[in-house]
């Protein structure tokens, strides 16, 4: 396969980066510099139409969305294998976790970010930090148990998701200091090296 990852540091861009470390395919990196507005050029746009990352080229076919990425890649690529086949029991876990990961996790973690640090100040709505933080907090003492005694959400087997939830969770990292299994969990995936090297 030939392919282009657009990309930029410390954004959801990782989750493909480090899913194409896990699976030992080549790519190339374009680097996008979303900070001086590079994603709002007329040539990004071409790419990815919000001017967002991550963005990737496949055999000439660009897609869209981190999750949507995974998803695919993982299914496309068979060897390591990363997402349970569909008639695996495991399937509809990881399904879960897959889409957990944006559609419940990610919404209260990016809006207190954003609200509470990314955003200019006087862009900022801070009255619904708390309140984010309380149903972020809510969510990962769920996952918190749900981790007991296994390594990976879906046991002994890395897989897909954990990119998908490990790397949700790593944004905010002060969340977890009560959350023991989720807290070994997170530091368990940082020690994988393909993160490391998906983190250069
Ligand atoms: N749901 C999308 C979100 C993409 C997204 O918003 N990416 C951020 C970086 S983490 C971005 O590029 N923001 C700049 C912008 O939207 O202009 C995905 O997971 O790919």
């Amino acid at each position: 396969m030939d392919i282009t990852l657009y990309y930029t540091p410390k954004t959801r861009a990782l989750r493909p980066r480090w899913l194409l470390e896990e699976l030992g395919l080549e790519y190339r990196l374009e680097a996008i510099d979303l900070f001086n507005g590079e994603g709002q050029s007329k040539a990004y746009r071409n790419i990815h139409p919000l001017g967002a990352v991550p963005a990737i080229e496949i055999d000439g076919n660009t897609m869209i969305e981190s999750g949507a990425i995974c998803h695919w890649l993982s299914d496309k690529v068979s060897k390591p294998k990363l997402a349970p086949a569909l008639d695996d029991p495991q399937r509809q876990h990881y399904e879960q976790w897959m889409f957990f990961a944006p559609g419940t996790l990610e919404p209260p973690a990016y809006y207190a970010l954003l609200h509470g640090r990314i955003l200019p100040e006087q862009q900022r709505i801070q009255a619904i930090v708390p309140w984010c933080m309380s149903r972020h907090k809510n969510i990962i003492a769920m996952m918190d148990e749900q981790l007991e005694n296994r390594e990976y959400l879906l046991g002994e087997s890395f897989s897909t998701a954990d990119i998908m939830i490990g790397s949700t969770l790593m944004w905010l990292p002060e969340q977890l200091q009560d959350q023991p299994r989720l807290k070994a969990y997170t530091e368990r995936l940082q020690q994988r090296p393909a993160y490391q090297r998906a983190c250069q």
